[in-house]
């Protein structure tokens, strides 16, 4: 093993930890629907990570998340709708069936 082939691979080493790095951080955030409301009016979270939508209830929702173009479509009971936030700011988030229910995503 010459000097280039261990400095090649101390660097696909180095890749590889870094991704395995940033793929860890993104943390999984769930919000319920009960009673036509979300679970929290404000959750907070970091770029890159993830909410999941569950229905804890009989009854059909829609997710929309304008700024992120977030569309759930019809969420049937016990469906999960799992949405990346890939921008940083104050996302609004609302139900295209029930007016009241309404959420912010902030995200920094
Ligand atoms: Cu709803």
């Amino acid at each position: 093993m010459n000097t280039n082939t261990i400095l090649y691979a101390a660097g696909c080493l180095f890749v590889a930890v870094g991704l395995s790095a940033a793929a860890a951080a993104a943390a999984k955030h769930a919000v319920s629907q009960k009673g036509k409301a979300f679970s929290v009016k404000e959750l907070n979270v970091a770029v890159g990570d993830s909410v999941a939508f569950v229905t804890d209830e009989g009854v059909k929702h829609t997710i929309l998340i304008k700024g992120l173009s977030a569309n759930s479509g019809m969420q049937e009971p016990g469906q999960e709708f799992a949405v990346t936030i890939d921008q940083s700011g104050k996302h609004k988030v609302r139900c295209g069936i029930h007016p009241k229910m309404k959420m912010t995503i902030i995200a920094n």
